[in-house]
């Protein structure tokens, strides 16, 4: 008897420790997210035209990706996979949202942050939405909700949509930052708001001037897509912006350290405008994208170096990535295709931004957890669309059948326990591809092949396409009139995904 209660009693007391030690060792999150990072923008995937040192840094303490993706070959869609768990193509109105749309995500839904912070984490999003918020026309002088803080967030300091979209004004919690009541913001995107200068009518006006697009309302000398007027203070300055929101991001950290905090940090870099400060500017010899990469990793820097001084490193998971593959040339004369040189931002992938070939998604990923994750490379395909499945299975929280539809727990995969991640992806552009394995299935499209402005190769065909990434990493190949039973199976395959509503078992 004696024997029964002392053995159920240590039971309980290991039981008890144990949970508690789970608890107390639950890392924290802090999610970097480029914009339009290319795979061979950095120099740990090969970049030798510049030197990334602070990524580098996590590529050597870190688990190095060479098969993770953004969910989509453009920003919007790409985070809005990441933060439900769906993939994108399932909703309409999840294409590139104007500065002025609403939410896009149902409040209440479960999502990346809200899983996170019902395990009791502390969570924060700072730096770029491009969601939308509210739920209709929106009075950029009043609450804007919903957004991030109804949706699982904590705290918010947001670009709301791009750099190269009005309102060009940070918004916090759910304040525009700064702005003063006598001066109102007022933002449209179908007609002229105000009487302010725009790019089209006053190029002189322009320090850098469109190359397609992008001469609207003229803020620091930058036209934009989309007309603004007022908020004169409020509005932000392009060269102070990844100063502004690091700043903002190494302050989350430093608040929430007592308990476990997920911190999604979205930088503006390396999405146009490109307007580095002047210490990087002219620092990379590639021109002002070149300039912005080496912010965007000085960024990266303080982020780590704000973890090493609080001591929070080792128990800190670190994940880097980008929204979407790289673009050159994205609508300014920012010399980015003149100066590009060797360059080659996607790597060895073809494509690139709203492009299905690889170059659309392949982006960079490095994980690091130097208390859990052996560093090395890992060839698992993994999309972010598995973040929210895996960060759920990393804090034990359980997920509703309804949950992030398309999310599979790929946790092995991320730290290093597995070298398998998932079996199938389906990658989107303005037409879907299924990978399995190697293989590599397009659906016939109608689009154009090329983006003529941004001199994209799109992968849009009429006739069905088939690559082997294995011995055709460059998608110069298509076999799909030889191997047709292998086409037809992927492309069967790939429709009874879009019929299921969902792909996670
Ligand atoms: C395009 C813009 C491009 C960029 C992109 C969104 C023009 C001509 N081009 O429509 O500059 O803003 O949208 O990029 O306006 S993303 O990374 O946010 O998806
Ligand atoms: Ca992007």
């Amino acid at each position: 008897m004696q024997h029964r209660i002392f053995a159920s009693l240590s039971a309980s007391l290991i039981l008890a420790f144990t949970s508690g030690l789970a608890a107390q060792s639950r890392p924290n999150i802090v999610l970097i997210y480029a914009d339009d990072l290319g795979y061979g923008d950095v120099s740990c995937y090969g970049a030798t035209s510049l030197k990334t040192p602070n990524i580098d840094r996590l590529a050597e303490q870190g688990l190095r990706f060479t098969d993770a993706h953004g969910a989509a070959a453009t920003c919007t869609p790409s985070r809005y996979a990441l933060l439900t768990g769906e993939y994108a193509w399932r909703r309409k109105g999840t294409g590139i949202l104007p500065g002025d749309a609403r939410l896009i995500i149902e409040p209440g839904r479960t999502t990346m942050a809200s899983v996170l912070k019902d395990a009791g984490y502390a969570t924060g999003v700072v730096g770029k939405w491009h969601l939308g918020l509210g739920s209709g026309a929106l009075d950029w002088n009043r609450e804007l909700r919903p957004g991030p803080l109804e949706l699982g967030f904590d705290y918010c300091f947001l670009i709301p949509a791009t750099g190269d979209r009005v309102p060009c004004v940070y918004v916090e919690n759910h304040r525009v930052v700064g702005l003063d009541p006598r001066d109102p913001v007022r933002v449209s995107y179908a007609a002229p708001v105000g009487d302010e200068p725009t790019g089209k009518n006053n190029p002189e006006l322009l320090k850098i001037r469109p190359s397609h697009g992008h001469d609207q309302t003229i803020v620091n000398g930058i036209s934009r897509i989309g007309y603004m007027s007022g908020g004169k203070a409020a509005r932000w300055v392009d060269e102070d912006m990844a100063d502004t929101i690091a700043a903002k991001a190494v302050a989350f950290i430093e608040q929430r350290k007592a308990r476990p905090f997920f911190l999604y940090f979205a930088t503006h870099d390396i999405h146009v405008p490109r307007v580095p400060h002047p210490r990087f500017s002219g620092r990379s010899g590639l021109g002002p994208r070149g300039d912005v990469i080496l912010q965007f990793d000085a960024c990266v820097g303080r982020i780590l170096n704000t973890l090493d001084r609080l001591g929070l490193a080792e128990n800190t998971l670190v994940i880097l990535s980008s929204d979407n593959g790289p673009v050159v040339d994205d609508g300014y004369r920012d010399e980015a295709a003149t100066r590009l040189g060797d360059h080659r931002p996607a790597g060895p992938w073809r494509g690139g931004k709203y492009s299905i070939f690889e170059g659309g998604t392949r982006v960079p990923m490095l994980v690091r957890w130097p208390r859990r994750v052996r560093p090395g490379t890992s060839r698992a395909l993994v999309c972010q669309v598995d973040f929210l499945a895996s960060f759920a299975a990393l804090v034990e929280r359980k997920l509703a059948p309804e949950d992030g539809p398309d999310s599979l727990d790929v946790l092995p995969a991320l730290l290093g326990d597995s070298r398998n991640g998932r079996e199938e992806l389906v990658e989107q552009a303005s037409t879907l591809a299924l990978r399995r394995g190697d293989w590599k299935y397009i659906e016939p499209g109608k689009g154009a092949k090329r983006n003529a402005a941004t001199n994209t190769e799109l992968g849009n065909d009429s006739r069905p396409q088939l690559y082997n990434l294995g011995d055709d990493p460059a998608e110069a190949r298509n076999l799909a009139a030889d191997r047709s039973p292998e086409a037809e199976d992927l492309d069967e395959r790939l429709q009874a995904i879009r019929r299921s509503g969902r792909s996670r078992p």
